[in-house]
């Protein structure tokens, strides 16, 4: 072992989450693990730690790749170190018992491959008691629909994180208006470039800054149409 190597265990919890963000900007996907499963030996919630920790490392790895300092292959190591340390979070989240709420398809529009953020909003989605069927990337309508016709869930989830692919948004929307079945579903929207006037502009029901108040929007929404009498 060198000198200088860090031990993750010796370090304080400030001094431990800043070790962290340097190890997901490093895509050090095991020492991330390792970190997580430290926080949570002191007590951490999940909810903590994956707020705090990891979105908190990614916004920092977000800012330089934008700043052009970090390129794609770094930043798919730091989303690979991302989703080691979601991977164990992902269970304890999930573990609340709620009863089921409700059931949301989601899935990350056409021509985007962009997931770490609809994976966090299904966490936390399962975690408040909801089913949720996650259709992946890259999802043409045909997709969409297919899932909504089998699945018949209360919610659409939609996912977009680059301004070239959230118009698809609205295709999506548009298709299900054509074929008549708009008006079943709750149909969420969210992603980093999206705004509310967006969500608005494009009809859907919401848009969800992040996946705290997406869970929050769902039941809200699920609870309303739950209590809505049967149209005639
Ligand atoms: Co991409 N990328 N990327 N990238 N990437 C962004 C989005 C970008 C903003 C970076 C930048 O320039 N600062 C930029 C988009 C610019 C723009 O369109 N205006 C960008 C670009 C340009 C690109 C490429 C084009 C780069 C290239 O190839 N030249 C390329 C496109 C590939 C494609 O999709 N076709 C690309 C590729 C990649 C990687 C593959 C390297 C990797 C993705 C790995 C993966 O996801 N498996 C990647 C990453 C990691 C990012 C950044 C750094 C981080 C995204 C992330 O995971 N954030 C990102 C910069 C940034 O966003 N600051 C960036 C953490 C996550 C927890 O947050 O996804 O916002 P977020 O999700 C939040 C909320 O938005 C909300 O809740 C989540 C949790 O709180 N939410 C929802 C999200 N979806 C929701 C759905 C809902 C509700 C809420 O439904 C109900």
């Amino acid at each position: 072992m060198a000198d200088d190597e860090i031990i993750l265990s010796e370090l304080d919890d400030e001094e431990l989450v800043a070790q962290m963000f340097d190890d997901l900007y490093d895509g050090l996907k095991e020492e991330i693990e390792e970190g997580v499963n430290i926080l949570l030996e002191r007590g951490w919630t999940p909810y903590d730690i994956l707020t705090k920790a990891l979105v908190g490392g990614m916004t920092v790895v977000g800012a330089d790749f934008r700043d052009g300092i970090l390129f794609v292959p770094e930043v798919l190591l730091a989303a690979n170190a991302m989703k080691g340390g979601m991977h164990i979070l992902k269970p304890l989240l999930a573990e609340t018992g709620a009863p089921r709420v409700g059931k949301m398809v989601i899935g990350t529009v056409k021509g985007d491959i962009h997931d770490i953020g609809k994976n966090l909003v299904s966490m936390m989605m399962e975690g408040a008691g909801f089913e949720v069927v996650d259709i992946g990337i890259n999802n043409a309508v045909e997709k969409y629909l297919e899932a909504l016709e089998t699945e018949k869930p209360d919610i659409l989830g939609m996912s977009a994180l680059l301004t070239t692919t959230m118009p698809y948004m609205k295709v999506v929307i548009d298709t299900m208006k054509e074929k008549g079945i708009r008006d079943d579903f709750i149909v969420l929207v969210g992603g980093a470039p999206l705004n509310e006037e967006f969500g608005r502009a494009i009809g859907a029901d919401a848009y969800c800054r992040d996946a705290a108040v997406a869970v929050e929007t769902a039941k809200t929404l699920v609870a309303r149409k739950h209590n809505q009498p049967a149209a005639h």
